[in-house]
């Protein structure tokens, strides 16, 4: 059987949350030990530049997050793992990749709509740009499978759409990618709004549960999560969001089906609730905090996987930038 290649990403742009380790990382981790699987991962540095960072926090960021990665139990010799900067190829794919996107399809984009709206000073063509960079990205690994949370679902079609365009005019070049949305944790929310995503950006510290947070953090912010009117203990995203996202964490945390959940809640208090999952997250959560802090330490081991998972990437990126190359009709 032929092997499907899985890829996905995450950017930089500050400390891993419970949202993204619960509806990406886990699941990348789970992936690439399923058969058949050949997986590749980047640290997207490229796209966190799209909203203004500083120099030494980025470096820094960079280097948390392949930590990170690493501790989440990121394999990167039998999978892939670098960071985006170090494959030029996504740049170079990226600007021909522009010249089959069209700008109505990218001002229709949610997240740009939302970030321009949140960075309303820097509404730069980076930002603008960002699902195209991110089609690039995919594409250039042929990549059949790509894991994401419910967010990133609109930019996965926008990738689609581009690789049957450019298919459709040049022929058979790029596999066409589908996504992997889990059905339950694909869209965690924040603590203290649960009708909108937790997000790493977030300036409220009581509405991120970061995986890198200490015991006593994850406590407290759990217990001032805000909830729903009444005291039934349900799973009803829709009229009990705040309940509702509090039993998916708990119920993956623990790794125990919603229905037994439930009825283990029946005719106790949110409260309850409340201090049981913080227990589970802190269980969950204790073993990568610990292997954290061992790659952290050394950064040179940091560098030496970088660079191992940059050479690796990019024989593979190298081929389809020529593959692309050659069919636009560029003299090589
Ligand atoms: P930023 O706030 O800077 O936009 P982010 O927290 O949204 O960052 P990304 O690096 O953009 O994180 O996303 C990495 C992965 O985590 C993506 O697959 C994304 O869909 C997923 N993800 C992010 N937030 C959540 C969430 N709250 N619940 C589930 N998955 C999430
Ligand atoms: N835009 C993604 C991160 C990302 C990504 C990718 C995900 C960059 N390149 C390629 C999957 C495949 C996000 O999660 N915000």
């Amino acid at each position: 059987m032929k092997q499907k290649v899985i890829y996905s990403g995450i950017q930089p742009s500050g400390i891993m949350t419970l949202g993204n380790y619960i509806g990406a990382v886990n699941e990348w981790r789970e992936i690439q030990n399923e058969e058949n699987n050949f997986c590749i991962f980047e640290v997207a540095d490229l796209h966190t530049i799209t909203v203004r960072q500083d120099p030494a926090a980025l470096r820094k960021n960079s280097l948390d997050m392949l930590a990170l990665l690493l501790a989440a139990g990121i394999d990167f010799k039998n999978s892939i793992l670098y960071l985006q900067s170090h494959v030029h190829e996504h740049s170079e794919l990226s600007w021909l990749l522009n010249c089959y996107t069209y700008v109505g399809e990218m001002n229709r984009m949610t997240q740009f709509k939302e970030k321009s709206e949140k960075h309303a000073d820097n509404i730069n063509m980076g930002l603008m740009d960002y699902p195209v960079l991110m089609a690039a990205d995919i594409l250039l690994f042929k990549t059949d499978v790509v894991p994401v949370g419910i967010d990133q679902r609109q930019h996965l079609e926008i990738a689609r759409d581009i690789a049957l365009r450019f298919n459709n005019i040049y022929g058979d070049t790029f596999t066409v990618p589908e996504a992997r949305v889990r059905k339950m944790g694909a869209k965690i929310a924040s603590l203290q709004n649960p009708l909108a995503k937790m997000s790493k950006s977030d300036p409220n510290p009581n509405a991120v549960i970061g995986v890198l947070n200490s015991e006593k953090e994850i406590i407290s912010k759990i217990k001032k999560a805000v909830t729903d009117s009444g005291s039934e203990i349900i799973y009803d995203p829709e009229n009990k969001p705040g309940v509702s996202n509090l039993l998916t964490i708990l119920s993956i945390a623990r790794k125990q089906d919603m229905d037994s959940l439930v009825k283990e809640f029946e005719g106790k208090m949110y409260g309850h609730l409340k201090i049981a999952t913080a227990e589970a997250v802190v269980e969950m959560l204790r073993p990568f905090r610990e292997r954290y802090e061992e790659f952290r330490s050394d950064e040179w081991y940091l560098m030496q996987v970088a660079k191992y998972g940059a050479e690796r990437a990019s024989v593979i990126a190298e081929k389809t930038l020529k593959e692309v190359k050659e069919k636009i009709g560029f003299v090589l």
